[in-house]
């Protein structure tokens, strides 16, 4: 199920064809993953949650919402533009566009807060360096004054 061009794996055609059909709106009983004799943004939730086990937002599909997702949707440049967009391009709630909306929706799934950590470099946390920094200070400026 969700493997809509039959090729073997859940991959970013099938996400856009799921979404072309919730934009077209004839509601075919194969795309209406979540049954409710409606193929509408649900589905396209469905598929993403149930079936590939990501999030909307994940453009990429590898499992997790994260800044490189964000970096491939505005790399494709289609941002707020009236022209069609796909996974990739940052259309998650279907409508074949790429806009605030899709942000939103994916932000309500809410994989930025659990996804994000595998794979993208641990940032340093400078927080540690500079509380040591100023304590150094204060023992040298209490060594001065003596
Ligand atoms: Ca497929
Ligand atoms: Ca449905
Ligand atoms: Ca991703």
């Amino acid at each position: 199920m969700g493997d809509f061009d039959n090729n073997g794996v859940l991959d970013i055609s099938d996400i856009d064809g799921l979404m072309i059909q919730v934009a077209g709106g004839e509601n075919l009983t194969d795309y209406d993953l979540i049954k409710d004799a409606m193929v509408n943004t649900e589905d396209i939730g469905g598929w993403g949650n149930s079936l590939a086990g990501t999030w909307i937002g994940d453009a990429n599909l590898d499992g997790e919402l994260s800044s490189s997702d964000m970096v491939d949707v505005f790399q494709a440049g289609k941002y707020e533009l009236d022209v069609e967009a796909g996974r990739a391009a940052g259309d998650w709630n279907g409508g074949q566009r790429f806009g605030s909306g899709d942000l939103v929706a994916a932000f309500t799934d809410g994989g930025h807060e659990l996804g994000s950590t595998a794979g993208v470099p641990a940032v340093p946390e400078p927080s540690c360096e500079i509380l040591l920094g100023i304590g150094i200070l204060g023992i040298f400026r209490l060594h001065t004054r003596r």
